[in-house]
Formats: C-alpha cells, structure tokens, sequence
C-alpha cells in the first residue's frame, strides 16, 4: 500500500512512528513542511524535516520532541560568547552537524530535496521523506506589539515569544512562487491513501497546502484523504494551534478545523473520544467522521490511530 502523508514536525513525526509501526510493509512518502525553516548563523535550520528524520531514525530527544538525544550546547555558548545570537533559538552541537552538512550542500548547488535524501541516508528513517518544495518558503507571523503591527519570522513568534501575542495573520512568504519538489506531485498521483497526521492545520499542513499544485493534486488524487485532528477537547495538545488558527479565522474545535480543510479535500476526519459531539456535525458538512481516542500516549496507542485512519479510508473508498 503507497500511503502519502503530509507532515509538519512533532504532530507529524509522531504519528508516523505509530503508522510504521500499523502497517510496516506499507511504502510511505511524507511531504514534509518547510515553512518553518530559518537561516541562523549562516545555516539552513529545517526543524519540522529534522524532527520527521530523528524520530524516525532513533535520534530525537524524546521528551523535548525536537532536536538530537546527548545533545550538548558548547558551540551556541561559544557563539553566545562573541555577542552572537540569537540566543533564544537552542541549536545544540549535534543538531548543527546536520545544519552544516545541509547548508555545505545547498552551497554546492544541490536542491533541497536531494540534500534531504543525503541526510536520511544515514538517519534512514524507513519512510521516503521530500520537502514539499526545493523553493525557499517562510511562514511570517503579522503580530500587534504596543499597538503597532509587525512581520517576524514564525520561530521568532513562537519559540522567542512563546506565541504570547496576538498573531493577526500568517503568510507563507514565497509559497505562491514554490513549486512541489520534485516527486511530490508524482507520490500524490500514486498514492492509494493521503493522510494529515495531526500536525499543526496552519503552520504546518496549511503551508504544505499553500505551495501551488498540492492542494489541487491531493483533491483530484481519486483516493481517500483522512485526517486526524490535533485539537482534543477545544483545545491543541500541544503547541500554539490555537492562537494561528485565530489568526485564520478558524475556532479552536475538532469540527472547525475538519470544515477549514473541507469536504472538497477531506473524505474522512478523526476526533478524539472527548469529541465525540462533534462526529454529526462533521458528517454534516460531507465528510466521513469517527471519534476514538487520538492521544498518542505510546507507540501502541498511536498505532491504534493509524489502523482507525485507514479503516475509515477503506470505509469512504
Ligand atoms: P510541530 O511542527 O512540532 O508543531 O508539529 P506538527 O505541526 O506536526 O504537530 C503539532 C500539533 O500536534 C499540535 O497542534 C498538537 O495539538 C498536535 N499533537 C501533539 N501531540 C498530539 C497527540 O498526542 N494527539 C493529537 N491528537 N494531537 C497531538
Ligand atoms: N523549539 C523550541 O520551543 N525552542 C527551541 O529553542 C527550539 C530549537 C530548535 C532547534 C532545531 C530544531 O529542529 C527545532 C527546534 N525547535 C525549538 C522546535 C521547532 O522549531 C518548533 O517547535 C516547531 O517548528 C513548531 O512548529
Ligand atoms: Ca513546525
């Protein structure tokens, strides 16, 4: 079975694991997201790719959910010591091994995409992972600051502000420019499922979205598409949904973000047992709905997520 998933980080990251794990034979292709990439010290940082390649490669720092195990900080003290920053963004020395290789080969003139399969083939994380664009994408955060409205960088909006002010809107500056990397469109043509993991709706799967053709292909794609949702009881598990789903306009409700997506692009949609409430609504608007438990507590409970997203695609087929 050809299963393409879209993934930001954590979210994505983890419920990949749990879906190796339902269906280990399955071929997987992940269109990461890209759109949380920052230049810092002169090196191409992809967060969200790197989660995807550590996590599944046995190399994540587990209770944090981003950045290498044994990681140390000697390198950003040593930067830190020179007056060069930022400070607020904790690039450990192991981490910036991956960032130097990855910045030495963009030099060198190769596109992202390739640069991505060299880095997974030591990580090997047992899933075909492709930024979904070779192209320079960056989500922009529009926040009010003392009354007066400004662009920043969205790591700078949530890991330097920790998402404490109102964001007004979120572009994914370049994204109407990007094209798909190479083999995204071709993965989605031949998938025979498309799932969205629970990953971040806007910063995340929304910008993976925003890149010309995507959207387009995963909707003419003939397969299903199910998604889980990563709000649990009107509110995200983790991170700060809440506040760029504002700024889109959105409510923070399992139901809200599945009528977001639509039923133009969503066959099937899961919510958390909490949610069950919001299962005739969602089926309301056209799309396929169940509520089970979406907490992905352990490597079990998460594989559990992964066989109910392909039943019910099997259900909508
Ligand atoms: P990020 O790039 O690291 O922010 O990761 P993603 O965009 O892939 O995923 C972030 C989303 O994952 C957040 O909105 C969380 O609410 C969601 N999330 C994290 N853990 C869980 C979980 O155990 N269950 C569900 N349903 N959602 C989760
Ligand atoms: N997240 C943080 O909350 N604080 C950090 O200092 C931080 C550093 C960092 C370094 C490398 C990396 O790959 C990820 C890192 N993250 C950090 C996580 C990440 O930037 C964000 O949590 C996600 O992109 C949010 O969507
Ligand atoms: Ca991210």
């Amino acid at each position: 079975m050809r299963i393409v998933v879209l993934a930001g980080g954590i979210g994505g990251a983890r419920f990949l694991r749990g879906l190796k794990r339902a269906v280990p034979d399955a071929d997987i292709t992940v269109i990461g997201n890209t759109g949380d990439d920052i230049h810092l010290f002169g090196l191409k940082v992809c967060p969200d790719l790197d989660t995807v390649m550590y996590t599944l490669g046995g190399g994540i720092n587990e209770e944090q959910g981003w950045g290498r195990t044994d990681e140390t900080f000697h390198l950003k003290e040593e930067l830190a010591a020179y007056g060069v920053g930022p400070e607020w963004f904790g690039l450990g020395d192991r981490d910036f091994a991956t960032h130097i290789v990855r910045t030495q080969m963009i030099g060198a003139g190769y596109p992202l995409s390739a640069v991505t399969e060299a880095l997974c083939d030591r990580w090997k994380p047992g899933v075909r992972l492709l930024p979904m664009s070779d192209d320079r994408v960056e989500t922009h955060v529009a926040v009010e600051i003392d009354g007066e409205t400004k662009a920043i960088h969205f790591q700078e909006y949530w890991v330097r502000l920790r998402a404490s002010v109102p964001a007004r809107a979120v572009v994914p500056v370049g994204a109407d420019q990007a094209k798909p990397a190479p083999g995204v469109l071709e993965a989605i043509g031949e998938a025979d499922v498309i799932l969205f993991p629970p990953s971040n709706p806007v910063v995340s799967i929304g910008t993976i979205l925003a890149v010309p053709g995507i959207r387009e292909a995963i909707a003419d794609a003939g397969v299903p598409v199910v998604g889980l949702s990563p709000i649990v009881g009107d509110a995200p598990v983790r991170g700060m949904a809440d506040k760029v789903l504002a700024a889109v306009g959105v409510e923070s409700t399992a139901t809200a973000v599945a009528e977001h997506y639509g039923s133009g692009l969503l066959d099937g949609w899961l919510v958390d047992s909490v949610d069950a409430g919001a299962v005739e609504r969602v089926e309301a608007a056209g799309i396929r709905c169940r509520a089970v438990p979406l907490m992905m507590s352990d490597a079990d409970a998460t594989a559990r997520m992964a066989q109910e997203a392909l039943a019910l695609a099997e259900e909508v087929r």
